[in-house]
């Protein structure tokens, strides 16, 4: 089954709608990687200025999703304001995660949020979320509610299809990798103490420096992704409406549980566009102790 045919089963008309301009989109991003990055500074087929990916990736998903008709409102990491359109929905984007990657082929991705209200808003309003991750194959992970679902991207004939790879995905329980961003002798003693427990536990780090490439590692294998608060950066580096609430829906969906520390990542209510946060994200039973060992700061 391809994404077209499940969504038609499964998801309403018009989030089905913006998911397949965003998959179709998708491709184009990626095979305009090695070109629009730099990585072949002589060689851009378009013979255009060498654009930075980011700002390629931005506006190639900015005209996909205004030409469905049905975004109200489009908020982007690359953009300082929203734009609007005459749909409902309002969608945040991070159009092309980890592009600090791009040279070392470590995997990308993009992540997107589909809200019910206007922006900023709380994870509350998410009525869906989708991300995309362009590594050894480029496969789109969604949930609209009803469980979390993964496709891959597959030739057929002259195009690219989306094909169904797994229903229903739920992170493991029991943890066995962690990643965790930032620098280690910055994040708050509490965090580096738990940390310091997960070898024993018999966790391995992972660590690929891409938050959707470190989170599907995450949802395979079970374990925690975290961006913590540090000292001198209390906020962390991750942005609430464009890639932490996303992920953590989706990651609620999965069974697992997502907290900045004090309280869940959907509760947060962000009151600026790129307002960020610590984000500590993965298997429900680890990051529920981790919550309650951060929370219990006096
Ligand atoms: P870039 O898009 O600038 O590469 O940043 C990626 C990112 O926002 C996120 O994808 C990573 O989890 C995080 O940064 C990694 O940050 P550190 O390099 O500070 O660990």
């Amino acid at each position: 089954m391809n994404l077209e045919e499940f969504l038609r089963l499964n998801a309403p008309e018009d989030l089905a709608k913006v998911a397949i301009a965003i998959a179709g989109k998708s491709i184009t991003v990626w095979e305009n990687i090695p070109f629009k990055s730099g990585l072949l500074a002589d060689v851009n087929p378009s013979g255009e200025r060498q654009k930075a990916i980011d700002v390629y990736s931005n506006d190639e998903f900015v005209e996909a999703l205004s030409e469905t008709g049905l975004v109200g409102e489009i908020a982007s990491e690359e953009m300082t304001e929203v734009v609007t359109g005459k749909g409902k929905l309002s969608v945040a984007m991070d159009p092309l995660d980890g592009s600090s990657n791009v040279e070392t082929n470590n995997p990308l991705g993009s992540i997107f949020g589909f809200y019910s209200s206007r922006m900023p808003c709380s994870g509350r309003s998410l009525l869906g979320a989708l991300y995309v991750t362009y590594g050894n194959a480029v496969t789109i992970t969604l949930s609209f509610g009803k469980g979390v679902h993964r496709f891959v991207a597959v030739k057929k004939g002259p195009s690219m299809s989306f094909e169904l790879l797994a229903v229903n995905l739920k992170i493991p329980e029991k943890p066995e990798v962690y990643g965790i961003g930032g620098s280690r002798k910055d994040w708050i003693p509490r965090v580096r103490d738990f940390v310091d427990t997960f070898e024993s536990r018999g966790m391995r780090t992972r660590y690929c420096g891409t938050f959707v490439g470190d989170y599907n590692q995450v949802l395979s294998r079970g374990g925690i992704f975290a961006y913590p608060e540090q000292t001198g950066k209390p906020q962390g580096k991750l942005r609430v409406l464009f890639e932490t609430a996303p992920i953590a829906y989706i990651n609620e969906q999965a069974g697992g549980y997502s907290t900045d520390g004090r309280r869940n990542i959907l509760d947060i209510q962000p009151s600026k566009l790129s307002e960020p946060s610590p984000a500590y994200i993965g298997s429900a039973p680890l990051l529920h102790e981790l919550e309650r060992l951060v929370s219990s700061i006096s």
